[in-house]
Order: C-alpha cells, then sequence, then structure tokens
C-alpha cells in the first residue's frame, strides 16, 4: 500500500550500549533530527526512530568484566544516550530498546515468517569467527589467512551448528532493485561499494550463535540466540508495532531514511533488504551512508581515549553551535575532522558575525530610529523586488538539497541569503537615510524588509539550530513560534511580518568566543584524555607489517665527522647488509662485532650522513643517554624472524 505522502519516518541506528555516546554518534542523529524537523515544519507527520542495541556477546562480555548482569549495564549505559539527546535537543518520537519486550516478539515474528517461506535452515558453520564483531567470514574476506577484514583482530576457528537465511537466494533481486531505485542507496560512492559487494556474490547468512546466551532465544531450539544484527535491524519495524494489527505508526512503513554511518552500510543495504523481501514487505526508500569522524586526524577509539564527550562540548559552546558546526563543516557522505580551532572558528565566522551581527545590526537600527516598533512597507523599491526574488528563487534549491540530505548545501545556500542582506544594508546606508525626515519612509521599508527575510530565514535555521532559530523569530516578530506553513510554498510568501509590533530587546544571540580563552579550556581536557594513550593502537595486520629478525654483526666502524653514528655489516639470514644507528656514544665498534641483536629488516632504505642504511637496529636508551642493545643468544641464527 502506497504511504500517506505527508507521513515521513527517518531513523538511527541502534547504538550498542557498551560504548558511551561520542561525536560520530551525536552526528548521526543531529542529521536525522535535522531532516525530521524540517519535514515536520512542513506539516508532515513525521516519525524519528532512535534508540539502543542492547544484546549480543559484547555486551555480556562487558557486563561480565564489570561484574553486573548485560539487562544491568544496558539499563546503565542506555542512559548515556537518552541524556545526550535531550542535551542536544533531539526530537525523537521514539527511543527503542532491543530488551524491550514489544521488540523481542517482532523479532522473532519476523524471524518465523522468515523462516515459514523456508528461508532459514539449520546447518553447520565451519570457519573463521571474530568474536568481537559477532561475525564469520569467508576464506576470501580474511586478510593474512586469520584477521578480521573489520577489526583486524585474529579470529578464530570455530564450528558449529547455526541456523543460516538464504541470502543468496535474494542476490539478483537486491541488484536489481539497486538498479531500479537510483535514490535507495546514497551517496553514489556508497552504492558503488554495495554492488560490487553483491555482485561478487553472496553467501547465506548465518543467523545464529550457540556460543553465549544474552539474545533472543530461537522459540523451538533455545541453544540459538538470534544474531544480533538479525535482532537489531528489526527495530525498524517492531517500533512501528509493525505485526501488530491494531498499530497506527504502521502508516509510516515504507521508512524514508536510513541514516547509518559507513561502516554498517552492508547490513541496511544488503541483509536488511533480503529479510524485507523474504518476509513480502516493502523496502526502505532510501538508506544514506555518512561518513567518519576523526578527532584532531586521528580516529576516535575508546583505547586511543580521544573519544571528546558531546555533553562537554555542548556545555562549553551550545547545543546548537554543535549542531551547526556538525552539519555545516562536511559535506553528509564524506569523512570530517573535528577539532576545537575549526569549531571556535565556524561560530565566530558564521553565527557571530554573518547571521548574529544581521540581526543585531538590524534590531539596533530598528531600535535607534524607530523605538523598536516594526515599521510599515510603504516605500518600495526596486532593489527590494530584486532581492525579494533572489531569495525566493533559492527556497527551492535550500529545499531540495535538505530533502537529499545536502545538509552543508542547504546551510551553505542560508547563508549565501545572509551575505547579501548585510550586502543590502551596506548598500542602502540607512544610516544616511536616517538624516533627514523625508527618507523615514524608506528607512522604515528597508528594515521591514530585512526583519521580514529574517523571519523566513528562521523557518531554514530551525532544524539545525532550533533554540536559535526560535530566539531570533521571536526578535523580528515578537512571536515564541514559527507561525505554521503546509508547503514550501507557503515559505515563498513575504512581507508577512506584522507592523506596528513593539519588539523586545534582545541580547546578542551568538556571542563571539575568545579562542585563545576557550582554547585554554578545553585543550588541557582533550590532552589529558589523550595522553591517556599517546600511542595510536594497530591492530595485528599493522604489527606484522614490521619485519623483525636476528641479526649477527660482521664489522663496524665509525662514520666519518660523526660522534654519534656507526656504520656496521650485519648478516640478516641474506646478504650482508649495511646498517648506520646511532649508538656511538655508547659503544666502540669493536665492543659490537659478532653481537646478534633485534633488527628491523624491512625499513625504506634512508641516507646518514651520506651513508645508506638498510634497516634499523632495537635499542633502549637509559635515563643517562646510554644505549642498551636488544641482544639474542648465539643459539639464535641470523635472519630468525622475531614476532
Ligand atoms: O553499529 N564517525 O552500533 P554502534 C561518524 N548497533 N559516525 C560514527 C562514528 C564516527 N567516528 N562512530 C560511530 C552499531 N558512528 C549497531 C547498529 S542498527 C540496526 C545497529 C555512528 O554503537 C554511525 O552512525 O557501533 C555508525 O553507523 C554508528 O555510530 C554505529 O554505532
Amino acid at each position: 500500500m502506497p504511504k500517506d505522502n505527508k507521513t515521513f519516518y527517518v531513523s538511527t541506528p541502534i547504538y550498542f550500549v557498551n560504548d558511551k555516546p561520542h561525536i560520530g554518534h551525536a552526528y548521526t542523529t543531529v542529521a536525522a533530527d535535522v531532516i525530521s524537523r524540517y519535514k515536520a515544519l512542513l506539516g508532515y507527520e513525521k516519525f524519528f526512530l532512535t534508540g539502543t542495541d542492547e544484546h549480543g556477546q559484547k555486551i555480556e562480555e562487558s557486563a561480565k568484566e564489570q561484574n553486573i548482569s548485560p539487562k544491568d549495564l544496558a539499563d546503565k549505559n542506555m542512559q548515556n544516550f537518552k541524556q545526550l539527546w535531550s542535551n542536544l535537543n533531539i526530537g525523537n518520537d521514539a527511543f527503542i530498546r532491543t530488551t524491550d519486550a514489544y521488540h523481542k516478539e517482532a523479532v522473532l515474528k519476523l524471524y518465523n515468517i522468515m523462516k515459514d517461506k523456508g528461508d532459514v535452515y539449520l546447518g553447520e558453520y565451519s570457519g573463521a569467527y571474530c568474536t568481537p564483531c559477532e561475525s564469520y567470514w569467508t576464506e576470501t574476506q580474511l586478510i593474512d589467512e586469520n584477521i578480521c577484514p573489520d577489526c583486524g583482530r585474529v579470529t578464530k576457528e570455530l564450528k558449529e551448528a547455526s541456523y543460516f537465511f538464504k541470502l543468496s537466494k535474494y542476490q539478483d533481486q537486491i541488484l536489481e532493485h539497486i538498479k531500479a531505485n537510483p535514490d535507495f542507496i546514497k551517496p553514489e560512492s556508497r552504492k558503488n561499494e554495495i554492488i560490487s559487494f553483491v555482485s561478487e556474490g553472496l553467501r547465506d547468512l548465518s543467523i545464529s550463535r550457540v556460543n553465549f546466551s544474552w539474545g533472543i532465544k530461537v522459540d523451538e531450539d533455545s541453544d540459538h540466540v538470534i544474531y544480533v544484527w538479525i535482532d537489531a535491524l528489526t527495530n525498524y519495524l517492531s517500533a512501528l508495532g509493525y505485526f501488530d494489527k491494531d498499530s497506527d505508526r504502521k502508516k509510516f512503513w515504507p521508512i524514508d531514511y536510513h541514516v547509518v554511518g559507513k561502516d554498517i552500510i552492508r547490513f541496511h543495504a544488503v541483509y536488511w533488504p533480503a529479510m524485507l523481501m523474504s518476509a513480502g514487505i516493502e523496502l526502505p526508500k532510501s538508506i544514506f551512508a555518512h561518513g567518519w569522524w576523526t578527532v584532531d586526524g586521528k580516529k576516535m577509539s575508546k583505547s586511543m581515549g580521544n573519544a571528546i564527550d558531546p555533553n562537554f562540548i555542548i556545555t562549553k559552546f551550545s547545543a546548537d553551535a554543535f549542531r551547526y558546526f556538525l552539519m555545516r563543516e562536511v559535506p553528509f557522505g564524506l569523512d570530517g575532522d573535528f577539532s576545537y580551532k575549526a569549531l571556535i572558528h565556524r561560530v565566530n565566522t558564521d553565527l557571530a558575525n554573518d547571521l548574529g551581527n544581521l540581526v543585531s545590526r538590524t534590531l539596533g537600527l530598528l531600535d535607534k530610529y524607530f523605538d523598536r516598533v516594526v515599521p510599515e512597507y510603504n516605500t518600495p523599491a526596486k532593489e527590494d523586488d530584486e532581492l525579494y526574488e533572489y531569495i525566493i528563487s533559492n527556497i527551492d534549491t535550500i529545499d531540495k538539497r535538505l530533502n537529499n540530505l545536502a545538509f552543508n548545501k542547504a546551510l551553505m545556500s542560508v547563508w549565501e541569503i545572509i551575505s547579501s542582506l548585510n550586502k543590502y544594508i551596506d548598500a542602502m546606508k540607512p544610516w544616511n537615510l536616517a538624516k533627514d525626515e523625508s527618507t523615514h519612509d524608506r528607512l522604515g521599508s528597508i528594515l521591514y524588509l530585512i526583519l521580514d527575510t529574517i523571519r523566513l530565514l528562521s523557518y531554514f535555521i530551525y532544524p539545525f539550530m532550533p533554540e536559535s532559530s526560535l530566539k531570533i523569530y521571536k526578535a523580528v516578530t515578537g512571536d515564541d513560534s514559527l507561525e505554521s506553513v503546509t508547503s514550501v510554498d507557503d515559505l515563498k510568501r513575504v512581507k508577512l511580518l506584522k507592523s506596528g509590533v513593539k519588539l523586545d530587546e534582545v541580547k546578542q544571540i551568538f556571542p563571539r568566543i575568545d579562542e585563545a580563552e576557550m582554547l585554554k579550556e578545553v585543550t588541557p581536557k582533550v590532552d589529558k584524555e589523550i595522553k591517556k594513550d599517546i600511542i595510536e593502537k594497530i591492530n595485528f595486520t599493522d604489527f606484522e607489517k614490521v619485519e623483525i629478525k636476528a641479526g649477527k654483526i660482521l664489522g663496524a666502524e665509525r662514520v666519518p665527522k660523526s660522534d654519534k653514528l656507526l656504520k656496521m655489516s650485519v648478516d640478516c639470514g641474506d646478504e650482508p647488509r649495511i646498517i648506520v644507528s646511532g649508538i656511538g656514544k655508547t659503544f666502540e665498534p669493536t665492543d659490537l662485532i659478532g653481537k646478534t641483536v633485534a633488527v628491523v629488516t624491512n625499513l625504506l632504505p634512508a641516507k646518514l650522513m651520506g651513508v645508506e642504511s638498510n634497516g634499523m637496529i632495537l635499542a633502549a636508551t637509559a635515563d643517562d643517554g646510554k644505549h642498551q642493545l636488544l641482544e639474542l643468544p648465539d643459539t639464535i641464527k641470523a635472519g630468525t624472524k622475531i614476532k
């Protein structure tokens, strides 16, 4: 049944409760909030869903480490998400938890529908399993035979009974659907990635686990827990009461947008559609995978200790400033980098200088020349018509950009209007008109036009910065809430501002931030967090890239004109190689000959004082600056790998 085109449904992923919310989680949720607020503004009945993913082995293990039950862990940690969404002014309509009874029922219902369709069978899984990712991997997917392609950890061989979903059966249908529905996967780069993943061939999906118990048990076989992703993906239906006869939320399906990070596109664009196809349920209209945030150029992670708490950012700046930054800084779909410097820059330039200044200079003029009473628009001029036309012609572009989740482009268009208004004020020179009583009406019309346009802009600012938008709207109209509209065309209606209204005095809406002061306040926090673990964690694959071997020093001499450098000939199992090392203040060349030491053998050659070095001898430096070699006993032959 085609859904009522005045409903709108958007979701975020449901977040795992074993992690604290960070900028990445905030990003997805703000993006979903922006589009949902925009649709609500246009009179859509909207349903915005977020929540927490609370089952699975990872949660079971985290709980065990903390000596509490998995449910207690979930109860505790899901509050962090709820609290952040409240601090960020997120207007979600429901918050689903996968431990909710109605969700569990829906998962079993969907599972049984797929089973009754003949798409679920009991088999045996044998192969590589990554416990942290709770995923099985095929030989071709593994890196270096046993490394998980997602997290880089070593997988283990498992052989166990498992229920399988006939994913392979849906391969062609999925490809056809992607090709026939250009908006199904966005952006284009992700679509191509999924097309090639599916085209390479889909294998049936293992959808139950027997090696832990924290999850939804398969009805007729309680040794099996339903795979956490089958459980989690179903949330998008269970929150609607999709399988309940009487639920009136069913009207929201099919969903308009699943907003997800690029890390989980495969689950949403392949597994989920196949499950829905099996159950005969209409597919989502669009899945949008956004990019990845780093912090100061580094991957965010618990082990790095650099996952900045978004609540801290909100207290130092404001929810609106943070929301604006996230949406403006990076094109939705591409990767981005968070830094306090960039955030401060956005606040000072876009918010304080451009928007804030436009509002405050206009209200300042109104205060000075009209005692804060909104004037009449009674002396039209060609420049005004041109400006209005320009603004109106941009509204469809902004609308289209918002509907395509091109948030930063939508904001760029809004800011172009702001800048045209600032230019209009400069060109009209209201302060000159004020000098002459005969141009008083014209001055009033100019101020009216600016106030009226700011009123209009409040609508487009609202989805991004709801609190500030309402402040601005009130500042220029005197009203507490945006007058309701039902279409984009309504937003093109201008000169709606009521004349004669006495406006309140308004404090600066976006105060400038003193960059140096703010950086002082926030940087110690970043430093402290990063210092916990300054070295970036690497996975096993990264480590394996470094070849370390036992090397026997055959000869050594000083590098001319250097008191530090020694040139050595070292046998690392192949041809003796020349290695230059800065240990000459600790050792005489003769001390070294005959020693077997640890050598990094696959470094690119480097020239030191004109001598090419082909490797690095490992040594530790004591507090007094003396070097200690990592010596090996004679029983270790030159060329032996060190692992
Ligand atoms: O994957 N940059 O949950 P999760 C941008 N429970 N976004 C980021 C990010 C980053 N550095 N890090 C995380 C799960 N995200 C599953 C989802 S849905 C049926 C089940 C965001 O807690 C991004 O939206 O690991 C990503 O997809 C999501 O957090 C993953 O959250």
